[in-house]
């Protein structure tokens, strides 16, 4: 049997009911016999970076375990993304879903179409928030993720569910954003 992997996922979006996308995509990710979902951030409502004339996001990060390659855990990411009929009209404009693979193991990766770790993690509150909820000692690129944090500006972002267990069961309209 292949080894399993610990590899962290970051999903957004702002467009339709995202928190139930989310939780479509993150209980399609723990349902796949490749493996399970470890544990999930609570809800973070975030300001939009890069085009910041659009809805706020929803965002949050979750922590997988996994035997799939990165580029077979990228498809199956892309496929979700597929199947909840993703939406996104420009770049850095508004989505239904976004899932990106943050972290994989402590694999460096840059392939076309996939950079491990992503790219711009250090420099995004709306991942790093998150991410410290569930990984408080992390460190990336051997910084640790609250030094890290306290460069950013964290300023709008906030906490919308009060625990990680948002996604577990279907939520349509019943969570904030939605
Ligand atoms: O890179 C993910 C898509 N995205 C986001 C996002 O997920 N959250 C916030 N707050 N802003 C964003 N801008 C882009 S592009």
């Amino acid at each position: 049997m292949a080894d399993r992997v610990t590899a962290f996922l970051g999903l957004g979006g702002n467009i339709g009911d995202p928190a139930a996308a989310m939780g479509v995509a993150l209980r399609a990710v723990d349902a796949d016999p490749s493996g399970s979902v470890v544990s999930v951030s609570s809800l973070y409502r975030t300001p939009p970076w890069g085009k910041t004339d659009q809805p706020a996001f929803l965002n949050a990060v979750a922590r997988i375990e996994t035997t799939l390659s990165p580029q077979d855990l990228l498809s199956l990411c892309l496929a979700e993304e597929r199947l909840l009929k993703r939406v996104r009209r420009e770049r850095w404009g508004p989505r239904t879903i976004d899932i990106d693979i943050l972290l994989y193991g402590d694999r460096t990766i840059d392939e076309d179409g996939l950079t491990v770790p992503h790219p711009r993690l250090a420099e995004r509150a709306f991942v790093l928030v998150p991410l410290a909820e569930i990984a408080p000692r992390m460190e990336i690129g051997g910084r640790r993720i609250d030094a890290l944090l306290r460069e950013l500006d964290g300023s709008g972002i906030e906490r919308v569910t009060n625990d990680g267990n948002w996604w577990r069961l279907p939520t349509e309209g019943t969570l904030p954003g939605s």
